[in-house]
């Protein structure tokens, strides 16, 4: 007996009446043309789809294998090939008896049978000619598993591939594979980018087996395995005294590494590289550039077919930022901008949205766009690290829509942060969209099951950028819970508002960072970790805020016009940012017509309210909820309302002391 959900996967029996009318006719004879059952892909989508009709409509599915010429049956399935589409994408069609699912691949083949079983269990109105072809090239997860079963910034229990050194490889990465293959997913990068302890490095002998058992499970879900790499690696594992990018034998090492790793692992997609930050060595300790490291891995995987993904969170964390140049906001852009066009074609540049650090508001980095000639990704996380640690409800994707729209400007047209990583601004194939995933091996996978919503709605976005994230949100839930109309929209009601409440109760205007130095749980005005050269946040009795202008840090320069100077004009900022860019006295007044200090007031009681009511709301519908559901998702609901309290005092009593202006409302600050 498995001790996991099935998450959105779950085929609740669907109203059988309607779904006769709708679907059960429809799907008792699967015709297959240019598939074969046996392949590995194929197999297991034949295997879901079998699985999900029966458990949802009761239909016993007969497969008809290389059907071939003219199918006379009307009231059936037919999946076929179709070269005309593109890479990974599907036709899905159905004229209100026959349903045809056309693909070029079996990855597609296996999102459409996917995209039928969401149309059954959600009882979509039939008829339909749709083409779902992928926004993004590469659409990744990101695992922060460490080989000793910790996650770092895991918040829903522990690893579910690694226990003390070892490699599990049982079933429930099977159903792993299934959810996220489900939602588009195609790679997966099982280990840290902090790769520590050279005994337990996953690129040795002791591991490639159950590496490759890995490897061969997503991949019969159309899913590229990948590792995160230590590029001391010469040093800690092979006993080098140099790990320079340029030196032969460094180089030589990696290339006798990176054989003996595809001789054991041939299919896997490549590897993600954390260098030069937080501690992690790189080539800029050997005056190399990052294109000089990374292309050195490149071009020896490049006969592999294979991939490095190499990322732009490279900042010096030790910085002295007294001088009013120094920004950590600029170093992505800074450390890789100069070396644009000279990356090879199989690198990948993996970028934070924002300048920062996945807070839950930030500019969307200037690095996109700015590098035309290099190929981009970009990263974002779904782990809430920042946003509440799985206890807080903090539904994300309307945050990665805002992320996927901002105009960049590089171009006068298709030049949204959707458009570059997609490739279709500077004509890439190797691009995409990744996340720094949020599941363990607690029961639900999420710790808090809300926090499942965004599992699912990354991949979902990743696939088709397009998608709304109340469109996502209702999906979700439609397919996760099985509730009246009532309770779904109770539901969607709390995800799409909650980011929003996340950030009135947390930190105004876009100048983050007030959390518990290293947990990042919890409110500590001053507690940047970083700040032994002064506040982050820069507050005195006068203002707060970081002057980024060309006055301070210039940082705005470092985006393409017009949005450099809307940045810079603190009457055209976006109000929700202006304390990233400006430092502005308390008494500034905003657009609303109200000071600066009234709205921190008026937004942190105003976030807690709403916290309280989105409780009631959910106490609402909790007898239409599992009970254990509740329990979870509740029990934690109580903990998000004592933080937002928290957060309300703390914040608004440290800038009711600061600038000893009272609250227009009269309301008591402790
Ligand atoms: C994996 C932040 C996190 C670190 C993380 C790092 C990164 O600093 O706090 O835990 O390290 O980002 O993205 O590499």
């Amino acid at each position: 007996m498995k001790n996991w959900t099935d998450l959105w996967l779950g085929y609740h029996k669907v109203n059988v009446k309607k779904a006769d009318e709708l679907y059960s006719k429809s799907v008792g004879k699967v015709y297959l043309e240019g598939f074969l059952e046996d392949e590995s892909i194929c197999a297991n989508a034949i295997k879901e789809l079998t699985h999900g009709l029966k458990q949802m409509i009761k239909v016993s599915v007969k497969i008809i294998s290389n059907a071939g010429g003219e199918i006379e049956e009307e009231n059936a399935v037919v999946i076929k090939k179709d070269d005309s589409i593109k890479k990974q994408g599907y036709r899905y069609q159905d004229n209100g008896k026959r349903i045809t699912i056309s693909a070029p691949d079996e990855n597609g083949m296996l999102y459409g049978v996917f995209a039928l079983l969401r149309n059954v269990a959600m009882q979509k109105e039939r008829k339909a000619d749709e083409l779902c072809e992928p926004s993004n090239p590469l659409r990744m997860l990101n695992h922060w598993d460490n080989m000793d079963g910790s996650i770092e910034r895991g918040y829903s229990g522990e690893s579910f591939f690694f226990k003390n050194g070892k490699i599990m490889t049982g079933s429930r990465i099977v159903d792993y594979a299934r959810m996220i293959a489900s939602v588009g997913i195609n790679g997966v990068v099982i280990n840290n980018v902090n790769v520590k302890g050279a005994a337990t490095y996953l690129i040795s002998e002791r591991y490639y087996l159950n590496v490759k058992k890995l490897a061969e499970i997503f991949g019969s879900y159309g899913i590229s395995l990948y590792l995160s790499l230590n590029f001391a690696a010469p040093i800690e594992m092979g006993g080098m005294d140099s790990c320079d990018p340029l030196d032969e034998n460094v180089i030589l090492w990696w290339k006798n590494k990176v054989w003996e790793v595809f001789n054991h692992i041939p299919n896997l997609g490549g590897f993600l590289v954390k260098a030069d930050s937080e501690g992690r060595p790189g080539p800029f300790t050997y005056g190399r550039t990052q294109a000089e490291g990374a292309n050195m891995l490149a071009d020896i995987v490049k006969e592999y077919d294979a991939t490095i993904i190499w990322r732009c969170f490279v900042y010096n964390c030790t910085q002295d930022w007294r001088d009013t140049k120094t920004d950590r906001a600029r170093a992505a852009y800074d450390n890789f901008k100069p070396s644009d066009g000279n990356y090879h074609e199989n690198v990948v540049l993996q970028i934070k949205n924002g300048p920062m650090d996945f807070q839950i508001r930030e500019p969307v980095s200037p690095l996109f766009g700015a590098l035309s000639s290099t190929n981009e990704m970009l990263e974002v996380q779904i782990a809430q690290e920042y946003t509440g640690h799985q206890i807080d409800i903090c539904y994300l994707i309307p945050m990665f829509k805002e992320i996927l729209n901002f105009r960049t400007y590089c171009k006068d047209e298709c030049d949204t942060v959707a458009d570059v990583v997609s490739g279709r601004t500077f004509g890439n194939t190797c691009c995409g969209f990744s996340a720094v995933t949020n599941t363990g091996d607690d029961e639900n996978w999420t710790g808090n099951d809300m926090a499942a919503a965004n599992l699912y709605g990354f991949g979902r976005l990743a696939f088709n950028t397009e998608l709304s994230a109340e469109e996502i949100a209702r999906e979700w839930v439609k397919l996760t819970f099985n509730v009246s109309k009532e309770a779904e929209d109770v539901i969607v009601n709390i995800l799409m508002n909650s980011r929003e409440i996340y950030e009135e109760y947390t930190s105004p205007l876009g100048i983050g960072w007030m959390v518990t130095p290293q947990t990042h749980y919890g409110c500590s005005v001053d507690g940047y970790e970083y700040s032994r050269w002064g506040t982050y946040h820069r507050a005195d009795h006068l203002g707060i805020g970081v002057d980024r202008t060309e006055n301070g840090t210039g940082y705005v320069s470092q985006y393409f016009e017009p949005n450099a100077s809307i940045f810079a004009d603190v009457n055209k900022c976006p109000e929700e940012l202006v304390l990233f860019f400006h430092h502005l006295p308390y008494t500034h007044k905003l657009h609303s017509g109200k000071t600066l200090i009234q709205h921190i007031y008026d937004t942190h009681f105003e976030g807690y309210e709403r916290v309280l009511e989105m409780q009631k709301n959910l106490e609402g519908i909790k007898d239409e909820l599992d009970q254990s559901v509740y329990d979870r998702v509740s029990g934690r609901m109580n903990l998000q309302v004592a933080n937002a309290r928290e957060w309300c005092d703390q914040v608004n009593s440290y800038f009711y002391r600061k600038s000893g202006i009272e609250d227009e409302k009269g309301r008591k600050i402790y």
